[in-house]
């Protein structure tokens, strides 16, 4: 029998992308998007869609029970920017939905959960560079605790009650689909829709400035083979440290300018600049890589090159 899924958050930037790759793999009537709207049009008529919020236990609960869903993916979360303008509602909404999903699964109603975390969980005591599975954790964006707390609660729960959950620390996602919403990272998204409409972009970080970063491409196909691989294989209940490519917004733009010479970039650093600046440069995924065989495909350039011929047909028939 065909699992089950149920996917919180769907029309977010990941969540649009997951819904679609699951579907492909287990049909599309067994896969629910969910999301608080329906925001996306094209996500609510392309098959079985729910308004769920994710605070709601009883929602949440209803839909996994209607639908006989086995399997939860919890995407939706406040970022770290918008988490810094609104830290209760960033908790109230991070840790809330988590907990309401971890007990689904404590009571056997689901089997298995997906949630991610995130590079957030570090800070500025951390080793920046090439940072370890296991390090030092002192977040200081209130994201970054929830995600911190959030992993030690998933551990816990499959310590304590058996609970498969499977969780990796995203760093920032490039993506053309779906736009991100209030994340540190997200400059390295609309960098290339600026390149594109406007020749033009006003960075809030500086040049300098380097995180990790991952094409969505690879993001999805780490979050599909984790919850493929086999549990005894799985030596993090917490959350994986996971690693493709790292960039300052000086890289990028020079990898869009090789492809538009007239592309041009200033820098303005805000808000954002201090919780890039507590966040490492690097990440060691080396224990991903060996438990679940992860591998990324993308570079920058090749990643610039998908970026621009995608958002270029994109913006020629809107
Ligand atoms: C953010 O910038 O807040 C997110 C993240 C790295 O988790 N993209």
């Amino acid at each position: 029998m065909s699992s089950k899924i149920l996917i919180i958050g769907a029309c977010g930037q990941i969540g649009t992308e997951l819904t679609a790759r699951l579907r492909e793999i287990h049909g599309t009537e067994n896969v629910i998007a969910s999301d608080i709207n329906t925001r996306k049009l094209e996500l609510v008529n392309s098959g079985p869609f729910e308004i769920i919020d994710a605070k709601n236990f009883n929602a949440i609960k209803d839909c996994c029970v209607n639908y006989n869903v086995d399997t939860v993916y919890l995407m939706a979360a406040l970022l770290s920017a918008t988490g810094e303008k609104y830290p209760m509602e960033a908790w109230d909404l991070n840790m809330n939905s988590l907990f309401h999903v971890l007990n689904l699964a404590k009571t056997g109603i689901i089997k298995k959960v997906y949630w991610p975390s995130s590079i957030a969980v570090f800070g500025p005591t951390t080793p920046r560079d090439n940072t370890p599975q296991h390090t030092i954790c002192e977040p200081t964006t209130v994201y970054g605790i929830t995600k911190q707390v959030g992993e030690r609660w998933c551990e816990y729960y499959y310590n304590k009650y058996n609970v498969d959950v499977r969780s990796i620390r995203y760093p920032g996602i490039i993506s053309h689909k779906a736009m991100p919403g209030g994340g540190t990272t997200d400059y390295a998204v609309e960098i290339y829709h600026e390149a594109i409409k406007n020749g033009n972009y006003e960075c809030f970080l500086s040049e300098n400035t380097s995180l990790p970063m991952m094409f969505m491409d690879d993001a999805i196909k780490a979050t599909v083979d984790l919850m493929e691989a086999p549990a005894d294989h799985l030596t993090i209940r917490s959350s994986y440290n996971l690693s493709a490519i790292s960039f300052t917004p000086k890289e990028i733009f020079e990898s869009i300018k090789r492809r538009i010479p007239e592309f041009e970039i200033s820098y303005n650093p805000d808000f954002r600049q201090a919780i890039a600046d507590s966040w490492p440069s690097s990440i060691d995924d080396s224990v991903a890589r060996k438990d679940w065989n992860w591998q990324h495909s993308f570079d920058l350039d090749a990643m610039t090159d998908v970026m621009l011929n995608e958002l270029k047909k994109k913006y020629t028939h809107s």
